[in-house]
Protein backbone atom coordinates (compact mmCIF):
# COMPACT_ATOMS: atom_id res chain seq x y z
CA UNK A 1 0.00 0.00 0.00
CA UNK A 2 1.21 3.66 -1.13
CA UNK A 3 1.28 6.67 1.54
CA UNK A 4 0.93 8.93 -0.93
CA UNK A 5 1.73 13.18 -0.77
CA UNK A 6 0.32 15.63 -3.19
CA UNK A 7 2.07 19.01 -3.71
CA UNK A 8 -0.33 21.01 -5.48
CA UNK A 9 -3.44 19.19 -4.28
CA UNK A 10 -5.52 22.48 -5.35
CA UNK A 11 -4.69 22.96 -8.40
CA UNK A 12 -6.05 22.11 -11.70
CA UNK A 13 -4.25 18.41 -11.67
CA UNK A 14 -4.35 18.21 -8.02
CA UNK A 15 -7.75 18.10 -6.98
CA UNK A 16 -8.78 15.45 -9.15
CA UNK A 17 -5.98 13.60 -8.92
CA UNK A 18 -5.92 13.61 -5.48
CA UNK A 19 -9.39 12.19 -5.35
CA UNK A 20 -8.46 9.67 -7.78
CA UNK A 21 -5.90 8.15 -5.30
CA UNK A 22 -8.34 8.23 -2.83
CA UNK A 23 -9.79 6.03 -4.45
CA UNK A 24 -7.19 3.62 -5.57
CA UNK A 25 -5.09 3.75 -2.47
CA UNK A 26 -7.45 4.48 0.02
CA UNK A 27 -8.89 8.24 1.86
CA UNK A 28 -6.36 8.33 5.49
CA UNK A 29 -3.49 7.03 2.69
CA UNK A 30 -3.25 10.56 0.85
CA UNK A 31 -2.46 13.52 2.08
CA UNK A 32 -3.86 16.77 0.35
CA UNK A 33 -0.53 19.06 0.27
CA UNK A 34 -1.62 23.34 0.00
CA UNK A 35 -0.68 26.17 0.51
CA UNK A 36 -2.49 28.95 2.57
CA UNK A 37 -4.58 30.91 0.19
CA UNK A 38 -5.72 27.76 -1.61
CA UNK A 39 -6.78 25.53 1.13
CA UNK A 40 -9.19 22.30 0.23
CA UNK A 41 -12.80 22.72 0.37
CA UNK A 42 -15.55 20.00 0.01
CA UNK A 43 -15.04 16.46 -0.36
CA UNK A 44 -11.38 17.24 -0.92
CA UNK A 45 -11.00 18.81 2.64
CA UNK A 46 -13.18 16.19 3.89
CA UNK A 47 -12.34 12.49 2.67
CA UNK A 48 -8.73 12.68 3.83
CA UNK A 49 -5.58 14.31 5.79
CA UNK A 50 -4.42 17.35 4.54
CA UNK A 51 -1.53 19.86 5.48
CA UNK A 52 0.07 23.32 4.53
CA UNK A 53 3.10 21.89 2.63
CA UNK A 54 4.80 24.99 0.50
CA UNK A 55 7.45 23.44 -1.98
CA UNK A 56 9.66 25.95 -1.52
CA UNK A 57 9.66 25.13 2.29
CA UNK A 58 12.02 22.00 2.13
CA UNK A 59 11.14 21.27 6.05
CA UNK A 60 7.33 21.38 5.50
CA UNK A 61 8.09 18.67 3.14
CA UNK A 62 10.69 16.64 5.03
CA UNK A 63 7.89 16.77 8.41
CA UNK A 64 5.08 15.92 6.15
CA UNK A 65 6.74 13.02 4.88
CA UNK A 66 7.93 12.11 8.32
CA UNK A 67 4.53 12.41 9.88
CA UNK A 68 2.33 10.10 7.35
CA UNK A 69 5.43 7.67 6.18
CA UNK A 70 4.63 9.27 2.96
CA UNK A 71 6.62 6.78 0.12
CA UNK A 72 5.50 8.40 -3.25
CA UNK A 73 5.60 12.11 -4.05
CA UNK A 74 3.36 13.55 -6.82
CA UNK A 75 4.95 17.10 -7.20
CA UNK A 76 2.17 19.67 -9.23
CA UNK A 77 3.40 22.58 -7.70
CA UNK A 78 4.00 25.45 -10.92
CA UNK A 79 3.08 28.37 -12.87
CA UNK A 80 1.26 27.81 -16.17
CA UNK A 81 3.08 29.08 -19.11
CA UNK A 82 1.81 32.66 -19.54
CA UNK A 83 1.68 33.40 -15.71
CA UNK A 84 5.64 32.40 -15.58
CA UNK A 85 6.37 34.52 -18.55
CA UNK A 86 5.42 37.58 -16.41
CA UNK A 87 7.08 36.47 -13.42
CA UNK A 88 9.84 34.23 -14.47
CA UNK A 89 11.73 34.26 -10.85
CA UNK A 90 9.21 33.13 -9.37
CA UNK A 91 8.84 30.36 -11.58
CA UNK A 92 11.75 29.07 -11.68
CA UNK A 93 12.06 29.33 -7.72
CA UNK A 94 9.02 27.13 -7.42
CA UNK A 95 9.70 24.96 -10.36
CA UNK A 96 13.27 24.40 -9.37
CA UNK A 97 14.19 25.38 -5.94
CA UNK A 98 11.02 23.53 -4.86
CA UNK A 99 11.99 20.46 -6.73
CA UNK A 100 15.43 20.40 -5.65
CA UNK A 101 13.90 20.63 -1.85
CA UNK A 102 11.35 17.83 -2.98
CA UNK A 103 14.26 15.22 -5.01
CA UNK A 104 16.49 16.13 -1.86
CA UNK A 105 13.73 14.68 1.06
CA UNK A 106 13.07 12.13 -1.94
CA UNK A 107 16.69 10.85 -1.17
CA UNK A 108 16.87 11.33 2.09
CA UNK A 109 13.65 9.50 2.97
CA UNK A 110 13.78 6.84 0.27
CA UNK A 111 10.31 7.94 -2.16
CA UNK A 112 9.38 7.91 -5.56
CA UNK A 113 8.78 11.48 -7.16
CA UNK A 114 6.13 12.42 -10.14
CA UNK A 115 6.86 15.83 -11.24
CA UNK A 116 4.72 16.41 -14.46
CA UNK A 117 6.57 17.93 -17.81
CA UNK A 118 5.07 19.31 -20.86
CA UNK A 119 4.63 19.80 -24.61
CA UNK A 120 6.16 23.46 -23.14
CA UNK A 121 9.49 21.86 -22.93
CA UNK A 122 10.37 21.88 -27.04
CA UNK A 123 10.93 24.87 -28.26
CA UNK A 124 10.98 26.31 -31.77
CA UNK A 125 13.88 23.98 -33.16
CA UNK A 126 12.26 20.71 -32.13
CA UNK A 127 10.20 18.85 -35.31
CA UNK A 128 6.81 20.37 -35.20
CA UNK A 129 4.71 17.50 -36.33
CA UNK A 130 5.53 14.20 -34.90
CA UNK A 131 7.70 15.15 -32.16
CA UNK A 132 9.72 12.73 -31.11
CA UNK A 133 10.63 11.58 -27.54
CA UNK A 134 14.20 12.34 -28.01
CA UNK A 135 15.08 15.65 -29.91
CA UNK A 136 16.30 19.73 -29.52
CA UNK A 137 14.57 20.50 -26.42
CA UNK A 138 15.57 24.51 -26.67
CA UNK A 139 12.64 26.39 -24.83
CA UNK A 140 12.37 29.98 -25.25
CA UNK A 141 9.45 30.73 -21.98
CA UNK A 142 10.51 30.24 -18.71
CA UNK A 143 8.33 27.52 -18.30
CA UNK A 144 10.01 25.79 -20.76
CA UNK A 145 12.97 26.61 -19.29
CA UNK A 146 11.71 25.14 -15.84
CA UNK A 147 10.22 22.19 -17.69
CA UNK A 148 13.57 20.85 -19.16
CA UNK A 149 15.93 21.34 -16.40
CA UNK A 150 13.34 19.62 -13.83
CA UNK A 151 13.50 16.46 -16.59
CA UNK A 152 17.42 16.52 -16.24
CA UNK A 153 17.78 17.49 -12.51
CA UNK A 154 15.36 14.06 -11.50
CA UNK A 155 16.92 12.33 -14.23
CA UNK A 156 19.83 13.35 -12.46
CA UNK A 157 18.71 12.29 -9.30
CA UNK A 158 18.11 8.66 -10.46
CA UNK A 159 21.26 8.16 -11.89
CA UNK A 160 23.45 9.76 -9.15
CA UNK A 161 20.98 8.82 -6.20
CA UNK A 162 19.23 5.91 -7.34
CA UNK A 163 15.79 8.10 -6.52
CA UNK A 164 12.71 6.74 -8.47
CA UNK A 165 11.61 9.60 -10.51
CA UNK A 166 9.23 9.67 -13.42
CA UNK A 167 7.20 11.70 -15.20
CA UNK A 168 4.76 12.90 -18.85
CA UNK A 169 4.97 15.78 -20.70
CA UNK A 170 1.28 16.87 -20.30
CA UNK A 171 -0.18 18.11 -23.50
CA UNK A 172 -3.07 21.17 -22.56
CA UNK A 173 -5.41 19.59 -20.06
CA UNK A 174 -9.43 19.82 -20.33
CA UNK A 175 -11.30 19.77 -17.35
CA UNK A 176 -14.95 20.71 -16.09
CA UNK A 177 -13.89 20.50 -12.59
CA UNK A 178 -11.71 23.19 -11.40
CA UNK A 179 -10.24 25.75 -14.54
CA UNK A 180 -6.29 26.19 -15.55
CA UNK A 181 -5.09 29.46 -14.59
CA UNK A 182 -2.63 31.34 -16.80
CA UNK A 183 -1.66 28.41 -19.43
CA UNK A 184 -1.49 29.15 -23.05
CA UNK A 185 -4.02 26.02 -23.85
CA UNK A 186 -6.66 27.13 -21.35
CA UNK A 187 -8.69 28.61 -24.37
CA UNK A 188 -9.81 25.10 -25.03
CA UNK A 189 -11.12 24.77 -21.70
CA UNK A 190 -12.91 28.31 -21.67
CA UNK A 191 -14.66 27.75 -24.67
CA UNK A 192 -16.77 25.06 -23.28
CA UNK A 193 -17.52 27.24 -20.66
CA UNK A 194 -18.92 29.97 -23.04
CA UNK A 195 -20.72 27.38 -25.17
CA UNK A 196 -23.03 25.84 -22.48
CA UNK A 197 -23.38 29.00 -20.96
CA UNK A 198 -24.66 30.51 -24.27
CA UNK A 199 -21.74 33.07 -24.29
CA UNK A 200 -19.84 34.03 -27.60
CA UNK A 201 -15.75 33.21 -27.18
CA UNK A 202 -13.36 35.40 -27.90
CA UNK A 203 -10.68 33.19 -28.73
CA UNK A 204 -6.79 34.39 -28.18
CA UNK A 205 -5.08 31.84 -30.42
CA UNK A 206 -5.23 32.59 -33.95
CA UNK A 207 -6.73 29.96 -36.33
CA UNK A 208 -3.82 27.05 -37.71
CA UNK A 209 -2.13 27.28 -33.85
CA UNK A 210 -2.48 23.21 -33.45
CA UNK A 211 -1.52 22.05 -30.29
CA UNK A 212 -2.25 18.62 -28.22
CA UNK A 213 -4.63 18.12 -25.96
CA UNK A 214 -6.10 15.61 -23.79
CA UNK A 215 -9.17 15.00 -21.51
CA UNK A 216 -8.29 15.23 -17.97
CA UNK A 217 -9.38 11.32 -17.31
CA UNK A 218 -6.84 10.71 -19.27
CA UNK A 219 -4.03 12.56 -18.15
CA UNK A 220 -4.50 11.20 -14.66
CA UNK A 221 -4.43 8.10 -15.57
CA UNK A 222 -1.46 8.70 -17.50
CA UNK A 223 0.13 9.96 -14.32
CA UNK A 224 -1.05 7.09 -11.87
CA UNK A 225 0.08 4.40 -14.96
CA UNK A 226 3.79 5.90 -14.93
CA UNK A 227 4.03 5.42 -11.29
CA UNK A 228 2.49 1.77 -11.30
CA UNK A 229 4.72 0.61 -14.39
CA UNK A 230 7.76 -1.80 -14.00
CA UNK A 231 10.95 -0.01 -14.12
CA UNK A 232 12.58 -2.72 -15.81
CA UNK A 233 10.68 -2.22 -18.98
CA UNK A 234 11.15 1.68 -18.80
CA UNK A 235 14.10 3.18 -21.02
CA UNK A 236 13.04 6.60 -20.65
CA UNK A 237 12.06 8.14 -16.98
CA UNK A 238 11.91 11.96 -17.33
CA UNK A 239 9.69 12.60 -19.29
CA UNK A 240 7.39 10.36 -21.98
CA UNK A 241 5.93 12.24 -24.54
CA UNK A 242 1.75 11.65 -24.26
CA UNK A 243 -0.51 12.28 -26.51
CA UNK A 244 -4.41 12.18 -27.30
CA UNK A 245 -5.50 14.92 -30.10
CA UNK A 246 -4.34 17.72 -31.41
CA UNK A 247 -6.52 20.54 -32.96
CA UNK A 248 -6.51 24.24 -33.84
CA UNK A 249 -9.64 26.80 -32.39
CA UNK A 250 -11.17 26.08 -35.68
CA UNK A 251 -11.37 22.43 -35.41
CA UNK A 252 -12.61 22.83 -31.77
CA UNK A 253 -14.73 25.32 -32.80
CA UNK A 254 -16.58 23.06 -35.51
CA UNK A 255 -16.82 20.50 -33.11
CA UNK A 256 -18.79 21.86 -30.27
CA UNK A 257 -20.85 23.65 -32.96
CA UNK A 258 -21.76 20.25 -34.45
CA UNK A 259 -23.69 19.68 -30.71
CA UNK A 260 -24.38 23.87 -29.97
CA UNK A 261 -25.33 25.00 -33.43
CA UNK A 262 -26.01 28.84 -31.80
CA UNK A 263 -22.60 28.57 -30.53
CA UNK A 264 -20.47 31.58 -31.86
CA UNK A 265 -16.70 32.88 -31.87
CA UNK A 266 -14.59 35.80 -32.70
CA UNK A 267 -10.95 35.92 -32.65
CA UNK A 268 -9.33 38.50 -30.78
CA UNK A 269 -5.81 37.30 -30.34
CA UNK A 270 -3.21 37.57 -27.24
CA UNK A 271 0.42 38.34 -28.52
CA UNK A 272 2.08 36.76 -25.66
CA UNK A 273 -0.19 33.48 -25.62
CA UNK A 274 0.19 32.82 -29.47
CA UNK A 275 3.98 33.65 -29.51
CA UNK A 276 4.25 30.90 -27.04
CA UNK A 277 1.96 28.45 -28.86
CA UNK A 278 3.72 29.12 -32.10
CA UNK A 279 7.05 27.95 -30.59
CA UNK A 280 5.37 24.70 -29.19
CA UNK A 281 5.03 21.11 -30.95
CA UNK A 282 2.09 20.60 -33.19
CA UNK A 283 1.66 16.92 -32.38
CA UNK A 284 3.60 14.87 -30.14
CA UNK A 285 5.38 11.54 -31.04
CA UNK A 286 3.94 9.34 -27.90
CA UNK A 287 5.39 6.00 -29.04
CA UNK A 288 8.13 5.12 -26.57
CA UNK A 289 5.09 5.58 -23.75
CA UNK A 290 3.02 3.08 -25.53
CA UNK A 291 5.76 1.05 -25.93
CA UNK A 292 7.34 0.87 -22.81
CA UNK A 293 4.60 1.24 -20.33
CA UNK A 294 1.42 0.69 -22.48
CA UNK A 295 -0.01 3.84 -22.47
CA UNK A 296 -3.30 4.41 -24.88
CA UNK A 297 -5.85 7.59 -24.48
CA UNK A 298 -9.52 6.85 -24.60
CA UNK A 299 -11.26 10.11 -25.33
CA UNK A 300 -10.73 11.77 -28.33
CA UNK A 301 -11.98 15.35 -29.73
CA UNK A 302 -15.47 13.97 -30.10
CA UNK A 303 -15.64 11.74 -27.03
CA UNK A 304 -14.32 14.52 -24.91
CA UNK A 305 -16.54 17.20 -26.30
CA UNK A 306 -19.83 15.54 -25.90
CA UNK A 307 -18.74 14.91 -22.22
CA UNK A 308 -17.58 17.93 -21.41
CA UNK A 309 -20.90 19.26 -22.52
CA UNK A 310 -23.11 17.14 -20.69
CA UNK A 311 -21.24 17.84 -17.58
CA UNK A 312 -21.09 21.37 -17.89
CA UNK A 313 -24.97 21.43 -18.42
CA UNK A 314 -25.60 19.83 -15.39
CA UNK A 315 -23.20 21.80 -14.02
CA UNK A 316 -25.15 25.36 -15.01
CA UNK A 317 -28.28 23.69 -15.54
CA UNK A 318 -28.65 24.44 -19.17
C1 LIG B 1 0.07 25.63 -20.33
O1 LIG B 1 -0.62 25.97 -21.30
O2 LIG B 1 0.88 26.36 -19.76
C2 LIG B 1 -0.08 24.21 -19.84
C3 LIG B 1 0.83 23.27 -20.55
C4 LIG B 1 0.55 22.85 -21.91
O3 LIG B 1 1.80 22.84 -20.00
N1 LIG B 1 -1.44 23.79 -19.99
Amino acid sequence: MKNILVIGSTGQIGSELTMKLRDIYGNGNVVAGYIPGAEPHGVLAESGPSEVVDITNAQQIAHTVERYSIDTIYNLAALLSAVAENKPQLAWHIGIDGLMNVLEVARERHCAVFTPSSIGSFGPNAPKNGTPQDTIQQPRTMYGVTKVTGELLSNYYTLKYGVDTRSVRFPGLISYVTPPGGGTTDYAVDIYYSAVQGKKFICPIAPGTFMDMMYMPDALRAAIEIMEADESKLRHRNSFNIAAMSFDPEIIYGKIKHYIPEFEMEYQVDPLRQAIAESWPNKLDDTCARMEWGWHHHYDLDAMTRDMIAKLRERFKK
